[in-house]
C-alpha cells in the first residue's frame, strides 16, 4: 500500500504573481486527498507549514530570508517522510519551494535520484541571469549547484542558498530531465546546453515524435544512467493555458488534457513494470494560482492528473 504524505507549502514571495499561496487550499478543495484514496492510497494529511511575511533585505534576492526559512523547514518535513517510508506530495506554492523538497530527496537518496522537471520553463536561470530575479525561476540551476559571479548582495544570498539548503549532495547532470519545455531565457539556454548528459525535451520534441516516443526515450534514458530513484516536479504551466488558466506564468502550447493524462498512465505503468530499475520517491505540485483561474478548473485538472500518475486508469486496473 502506498502512503503519501501530503505537505502544503502556501509560500508565494518569489514568483511572478502572488497567490499560489492559495494553491494548497485549492487543491485540496478539488478533492486531492478523496481522489488518492479512491483508487487505494493511505494519505496523511498534517495540513500547511506556517505562512511566512514578505520581507526583502536591501540589495538582496527578493523574499530571501522567508524563502530561506520555509526551505528549511520543508527539507526537515520533507525529510522526515522520506525516512518513514512515505510518499511526499508537496504542494505549492511557487516553484521555488522545489529547492527544498528536492534537496531532501537528494540527502535521502543520494545522488542516483533523477529528476522529471514537468514545465514550461527549464528553470535554470542565477541571480545574473534572470529577467526577473525570482526565485521561482532558479530552482534547478540552485539544485546543480550552478555558481554565480553577482557581486554582493544577491551573490552572497545565492552561495548561502546552496551552502544551507541544497548542500553537499547537488543534482548531477545526467539525473535532470525536462517535459514540455518551450519558453527559455538566452542564459538559460548556454546553462542548458553545458549540462552534459540533461535530457531536455521540448514541445517542438513532442511535436515531431509524439509523446509516447519521447517517454520511451525518457525511460531509456533514465536506465541508461543507472536512476534508481525519481522525483517528478510538476508546474502547471506545462498544461496549456486552456486546460490550466490558474498560474501565472502561462504560455501558449503546451500539453492537452489528454496528453496530460497520457503521460501519467504512461509513467505509472513503467514504474509498475516489474523489475523497473527506479522507482517514484515523491513529488511537487506547484504554482497553482486559484486568483488567476476559472472555478477551480485549474486545481481539478491537476488533482486528476495526480490520480492518474497514482493508479487511477478509465477501466480500473489494466
Ligand atoms: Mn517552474
Amino acid at each position: 500500500l502506498r502512503v503519501i504524505e501530503i505537505i502544503g507549502v502556501p509560500f508565494d514571495l518569489c514568483g511572478r504573481r502572488v497567490g499560489t499561496r492559495l494553491g494548497p487550499a485549492a487543491l485540496r478543495l478539488a478533492g486531492l486527498q478523496e481522489a488518492l484514496e479512491a483508487i487505494g492510497c493511505d494519505v496523511l494529511d498534517h495540513g500547511d507549514m506556517p505562512s511566512v511575511t514578505a520581507r526583502t533585505a536591501p540589495g538582496g534576492l527578493r523574499n530571501f530570508e522567508p524563502l530561506v526559512s520555509t526551505l528549511a523547514t520543508l527539507k526537515r518535513q520533507t525529510t522526515d517522510a522520506l525516512r518513514a517510508g512515505r510518499q511526499p506530495l508537496v504542494l505549492g506554492g511557487d516553484h521555488s519551494i522545489a529547492i527544498g523538497s528536492v534537496a531532501a530527496a537528494l540527502h535521502v537518496h543520494g545522488p542516483d535520484l533523477a529528476v522529471l522537471w514537468l514545465d514550461a520553463h527549464a528553470d535554470l536561470n542565477t541571480p545574473s541571469t534572470s529577467p526577473s530575479g525570482n526565485v521561482h525561476g532558479m530552482p534547478l540551476a540552485a539544485l546543480l549547484g550552478a555558481t554565480d559571479d553577482s557581486e554582493g548582495r544577491p551573490g552572497e544570498d545565492w552561495r548561502r542558498l546552496l551552502q544551507e539548503i541544497v548542500g553537499d549532495v547537488p543534482l548531477r547532470h545526467e539525473r535532470v530531465s525536462w517535459l514540455g519545455l518551450r519558453e527559455i531565457d538566452p542564459g538559460e539556454i548556454t546553462r542548458l546546453k553545458s549540462l552534459a548528459g540533461a535530457f531536455p525535451i521540448t514541445m517542438q520534441d513532442v511535436d515531431r515524435q509524439g509523446l509516447i516516443g519521447q517517454i520511451e526515450k525518457l525511460d531509456l534514458w533514465l536506465r541508461r544512467f543507472n536512476a534508481t530513484k525519481l522525483w517528478i516536479s510538476f508546474d502547471v504551466d506545462a498544461l496549456d493555458p486552456f486546460e490550466a488558466p490558474g498560474t501565472g506564468t502561462a504560455v501558449r502550447g503546451g500539453f492537452t488534457y489528454r496528453e496530460a493524462h497520457l503521460l501519467a498512465e504512461m509513467l505509472r505503468e513503467l514504474l509498475d513494470e516489474p523489475g523497473c530499475p527506479y522507482q517514484l520517491a515523491g513529488m511537487d505540485l506547484v504554482e497553482t494560482n486559484p486568483l488567476q483561474d476559472r472555478h477551480n478548473e485549474t486545481a481539478r485538472v491537476a488533482v486528476e492528473w495526480v490520480a492518474s500518475l497514482f493508479g487511477k486508469t478509465i477501466l480500473g486496473g489494466r
